[in-house]
């Protein structure tokens, strides 16, 4: 109650902030993409993280006005980083499942994405797998997305509910490995199994396939030596503000 109300002021005295993690090949160790994680400054309790509010601000339905400044910022920011002269890589943007239903999101993302003059495979869409139950809808949603090239992903892949016939269906293109099948690796036997059938899965399916939560050098090799496409995590760096990713960006030229 106290932090459902305190959501729509933050917003309105700019007290949300996003953070940025990088994405990295396995093969190349090149940078491919920039994940947006938003971080709430509040000026009583200092850093609250995400995992606290976004939640609440789903169940007031709050997180669809939320949600928008996300892509807003995310979109403007990628944008300015182009204009430097940076390196032009995807940003992707955390989408919750209510304002993935939200009858105007396509609109709002074409709109942000006119306005902000990003063109469309600079921006990635994360969902959850919780929003594949409802297959019709979604498969128009996704199919209008796709069309106008933006990226699709499929975000905590495994702790959710997946059909392998949605996954086969729908227009994805990018399989997130969620980190708690990577972080018993390479010590146990039973999990690089598992991490290993689940890459394959991807692979598959034809989607890239990214890991999660990669924390040591002993998961980069044993994801690298299994054919997975990219890792995020704090091996090689963790969410950092937009000056930080700025600089990232132009020593990686
Ligand atoms: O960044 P962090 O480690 O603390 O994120 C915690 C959770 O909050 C993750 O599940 C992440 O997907 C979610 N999250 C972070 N930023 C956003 C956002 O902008 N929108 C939504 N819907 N979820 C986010
Ligand atoms: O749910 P989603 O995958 O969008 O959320 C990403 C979350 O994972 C963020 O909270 C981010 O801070 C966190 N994260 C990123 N890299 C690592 C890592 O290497 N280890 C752990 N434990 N968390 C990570
Ligand atoms: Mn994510
Ligand atoms: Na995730």
């Amino acid at each position: 109650v106290q932090i459902e109300k305190k959501l729509p002021r933050a917003l309105a005295e700019n007290e949300f902030e996003l953070f940025y993690q990088p994405k990295i090949d396995l093969a190349t160790h090149a940078l491919t993409g920039l994940e947006a994680l938003i971080r709430w400054n509040d000026p009583e309790h200092g850093r609250i993280s995400p995992a606290s509010f976004i939640p609440i601000a789903e169940d007031s339905g709050f997180i669809v006005e939320l949600g928008e400044w996300v892509l807003w910022e995310a979109c403007r920011t990628n944008k300015g980083w182009q204009d430097t002269g940076y390196p032009k890589l995807p940003v992707s943007v955390n989408v919750s499942a209510v304002q993935f239903r939200h009858p105007q999101f396509v609109r709002t993302v074409e709109t942000v994405l006119e306005q902000t003059g990003l063109e469309p495979q600079y921006l990635e869409l994360e969902v959850t797998e919780s929003l594949l139950n409802d297959p019709v809808l979604i498969k128009d949603r996704l199919d209008s997305l796709k069309r106008r090239g933006i990226s699709l992903s499929i975000d905590d892949f495994g702790t959710g509910y997946s059909s392998i016939y949605y996954l086969k269906e729908l227009p994805l293109q990018v399989l997130k490995i969620d980190r708690t099948f990577v972080q018993n690796t390479p010590t146990s036997p039973r999990d690089n199994s598992l991490l290993q059938s689940i890459i394959q899965l991807g692979k598959s399916l034809g989607l890239t396939v990214l890991a999660e939560g990669v924390e040591t050098k002993e998961q980069f090799d044993f994801l690298r030596q299994n054919d997975c496409d990219q890792i995020q995590g704090y091996y090689y760096s963790r969410p950092v503000d937009s000056a930080t990713m700025g600089e990232m960006l132009r020593i990686s030229m």
